[in-house]
């Protein structure tokens, strides 16, 4: 058997239990297949926000190491770039070394440059081709930066009405698989599919969205018991973990307003993720039909929690177009757009533009709490799946061993037999940050090395089973991840020792790799005087 292809898969803003195989309600029969076949990670983690877990998922290293600590903003010599910098290697790039081909499908997002190409984009980090957005967000059915090889190809779903961004992205994959077998069946490949579904907006077909009507009836807190309880019912969570309460910001479901549009909302969310499966399912066919299923890697997994960010209904033109470039001010055929979370238009087509809310996002992260852009476990826990048929015997396996995104360019590096690079362009190369995986794929590690993290002053270590953890600006939290998981008890109080000494060792990573204290930041834009986008209203005012 030669080197094995890998294939890359991620998605966006998802959380830990929306879909089947981690016991969401979701219909995910070939993300499910993968994981009957294959392996299911329960403690994976990402760096809890788009940009930077690109960054490391495709480095190896820690954001903060690679010019995209926060989003893709420049705030000067003094701030992160916003672009992938010139001493990190992409895997891209280091497989390239290896004589892989390699190609790529979706979001890009670390590169401030949005119709330009730079240095940052993907063709200048090692992909031979590629097809997506260059910007983190958009309409699903006319996406802003389309762009194929270096060029603008927005004309492509401006001109077609079928067009939508999710399918898109997964037949692309599906005819690279194609061409590679046929122009290039000798070589191996390595194809990153970076999905934008179920990113905001909330954007699907009416035949999709319906096959969950009454799937989410019940209520957000009905579901969030019966999820944890087909979590533990698998053998991912532990049956003495406790579940969290409900967000404090939420209502209980038997006193929510609005109930049919809170339902929809949810609809649509599920319905983007049902067809992202089904187009992965195409991608798998392909694999299959060509005779390189069996000795492929494919890894699932997604960038961040779920995402409890609202869509305001005062934002406007100017800043959700204008400014940050991520809508169009009307659809493909003329009509206005519609902006925000506005209770009495129902989300899913062209011209709405709305996101599913805290409550349920709160439920797509059960048992956790907290979302996207913090550490506690419902900010970066993600499902993963492995699945390679000739490298993994242990079908349908669980394992528990923590890992998170360094580790995957670790792995892949590791299964290919490809050597880290010591530089790149001349430059010297920091050290990987990640470790393989490839062992986990047999059977769990008694321990391993200690984990860090860090975005917009949020901030984690883990080591073995302590988890220190703040919420900025607030204190550290110390949390015993065997006994919960949950983060429900916090210890700190009981352990100042450990909680001192482990806070050192983070201020020592922080350090080593460039960590600009969220302080510093929040200086920087108001000195370039940047207003803070919606996302970012909160923060601001911390
Ligand atoms: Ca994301």
């Amino acid at each position: 058997m030669g080197k094995p292809n890998i294939v890359l898969i991620l998605n966006d803003d998802m959380g830990y239990s929306d879909i089947g195989c981690y016991g969401g309600e979701i219909d995910t029969p070939n993300l499910d297949r993968l994981a009957a076949n294959g392996l299911r990670f329960s403690q994976f983690y990402n760096t809890a926000r788009c940009s930077p877990s690109r960054a490391s998922l495709l480095t190896g290293l820690h954001p903060h190491q690679t010019g995209i600590g926060v989003l893709t903003y420049d705030f000067g010599p003094e701030g992160y770039s916003g672009d992938l910098a010139e001493n990190c290697v992409t895997i891209a790039e280091a497989l390239k070394g290896n004589a892989y081909r390699t190609y790529m499908s979706g979001k890009w997002h670390v590169a401030k440059s949005l119709k330009k190409p730079t240095a940052s984009w993907p063709l200048a980090r090692g992909f031979d081709e590629f097809f997506g957005t260059i910007i983190g967000a958009g309409s699903f059915y006319d996406p802003s930066t389309l762009t194929r090889g270096n060029e603008n190809v927005e004309h492509e779903a401006k001109g077609n009405p079928d067009f939508f961004y999710t399918d898109a992205i997964n037949d692309q994959a599906a005819a690279y698989v194609r061409k590679h077998h046929r122009e290039t069946p000798d070589s191996p490949f390595f194809m990153y599919v970076a999905h934008t579904a179920p990113h905001w907006p909330l954007h699907a077909h009416d035949a999709d969205i319906a096959r969950y009507k009454g799937r989410f009836d019940a209520g957000w807190d009905q579901l969030r018991v019966e999820r944890l309880e087909r979590l533990v019912r698998a053998g991912i969570l532990k049956p003495f973990w406790r579940l969290t309460d409900r967000d404090p910001t939420q209502p209980p479901w038997t006193e929510a307003q609005h109930k049919q549009w809170l339902l929809r909302c949810m609809e649509v969310y599920a319905a983007q993720i049902d067809r992202m499966d089904q187009g992965i399912g195409r991608i798998l066919q392909a694999l299959d039909q060509t005779g390189q299923l069996e000795n492929t890697l494919i890894v699932f997994l997604s960038d961040n929690g779920a995402c409890a960010e609202d869509i305001p209904d005062d934002v406007t033109v100017d800043e959700l177009v204008d400014r940050l470039m991520i809508a169009k001010a009307a659809t493909r055929d003329g009509r206005p757009m519609r902006f925000g979370n506005l209770p009495h238009i129902m989300p899913g087509a062209e011209d709405t533009y709305q996101s599913y809310g805290t409550a349920w996002a709160n439920l797509s992260n059960t048992p956790f709490r907290l979302y996207k852009h913090w550490i506690h476990e419902g900010g970066i826990s993600t499902p993963l799946i492995a699945h390679w048929p000739a490298g993994i015997r242990d079908k349908g396996g669980i394992r528990h061993t923590p890992g998170y995104l360094p580790d995957i360019m670790a792995t892949v590096l590791d299964v290919t037999g490809t050597a880290y690079p010591s530089q790149r362009n001349g430059k010297p190369l920091p050290a990987i940050e990640g470790q393989t995986l490839k062992p986990v794929f047999d059977a769990d590690l008694a321990e391993r090395a200690t984990m860090f993290w860090e975005h917009e002053g949020n901030a984690a270590a883990r080591a073995g089973k302590w988890k220190l953890v703040r919420k900025y600006p607030g204190p550290w939290e110390l949390y015993d991840m065997e006994a919960d998981r949950t983060e429900l008890n916090d210890l700190s109080a009981a352990h100042p020792d450990r909680v001192a000494d482990m806070a050192r060792q983070y201020d020592a990573w922080a350090r080593r790799c460039n960590v600009i204290p969220r302080e510093k930041i929040l200086e920087l834009m108001r000195q370039q005087n940047v207003p803070p986008a919606f996302w970012e209203r909160d923060l601001v005012s911390t």
